[in-house]
């Protein structure tokens, strides 16, 4: 989508910190990072949110979760005392970027609840 900017970071038309790229994924450095380590995972492809997601998108998806998160957890040195993974979600949720993206947040303690 042109006016998405995810999908402008994807296409390389924005410039950001990658860490990780696949065929189907990229991740970057948050801008505003709320952590040590702060990055986002994304489908290159544009989906809007969770809400958008189909069947289709299983593979995907398992992809991020089975695949990417570990790893790039073990390489951002987050894997011995652990991360958090955060996926807002519409208004409420927090979501202020409208294509679909996994926070990886790791390198201090996590507070529950979430603000
Ligand atoms: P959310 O609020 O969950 O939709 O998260 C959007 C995140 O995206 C937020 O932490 C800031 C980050 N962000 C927004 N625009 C850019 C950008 O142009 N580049 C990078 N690297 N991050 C961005």
């Amino acid at each position: 989508m042109a006016d998405c900017i995810f999908c402008r970071i994807a296409a390389k038309e924005i410039p950001a910190t990658a860490v990780y790229e696949d065929d189907s994924v990229i991740a970057f450095k948050d801008l505003e990072p709320q952590a040590p380590v702060h990055v986002l995972i994304i489908p290159k492809k544009h989906i809007k949110s969770l809400l958008g997601l189909t069947q289709e998108d299983r593979a995907l998806v398992a992809h991020i979760h089975v695949d990417v998160v570990p790893q790039l957890a073990k390489e951002l040195g987050l894997a011995e005392k652990g991360f958090r993974v955060v996926v807002n979600t519409g208004e409420e949720g927090g979501q202020t970027v409208g294509h679909l993206h996994f926070h990886l947040l790791g390198g201090r303690s996590m507070q529950w609840p979430p603000g």
